[in-house]
């Protein structure tokens, strides 16, 4: 390998690290993003969407962050007219399927936030397919700042 076309494939590898695109197994992962809430909240939640791209049906099995004891896929419902969230135990993808996990719908729930997440700091959330796990980078974004379109009715008050 020639020293320019070495250095053109460490350029590749920069861009795509830099895009906060993750791929594991045929699954791609795209628009991570963490809601930054006060300090003093022990929970947020995190959104994201996923996308098969292979020829068999995954699964997500487990999710983890260093910023959190507990990460948990949960999912939005209108229940007897109030909205409320359940966890949802296994998550299937099938081939060529996308999933928005967004405000208002299914979400990725980090519980005991081991400290205040920051507007604009970048968290990282582990996310296991199967057999495979990937890393995903997902940028805080104060929830002063999520469209006022995007009520996700989605309060921890105690
Ligand atoms: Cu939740």
């Amino acid at each position: 390998m020639t020293m320019a076309s070495a250095f053109r494939q460490f350029l590749l590898i920069l861009l795509v690290s830099a895009g906060a695109f993750a791929v594991a197994d045929g699954v791609q992962v795209n628009d991570a993003w963490v809601r930054g809430l006060p300090p003093g909240q022990p929970v947020t939640a995190a959104f994201l969407t996923l996308h098969n791209t292979g020829d068999s049906v995954v699964s997500l099995e487990q999710m983890s962050s260093p910023v959190a004891k507990r990460v948990e896929l949960h999912s939005h419902a209108m229940v007897d007219g109030t909205m409320q969230m359940r966890k949802v135990e296994q998550l299937s993808l099938q081939p060529d399927e996308t999933l928005v996990l967004a405000p208002g719908g299914y979400h990725l729930m980090l519980f005991g936030l081991q400290r205040p997440l920051r507007d604009g700091e970048e968290v990282q959330l582990n996310l296991c397919f199967d057999e495979t796990c990937v890393k995903v980078t997902a940028p805080v974004v104060s929830v002063l700042k999520e469209s006022s379109h995007a009520h996700s009715g989605h309060a921890h008050h105690h």
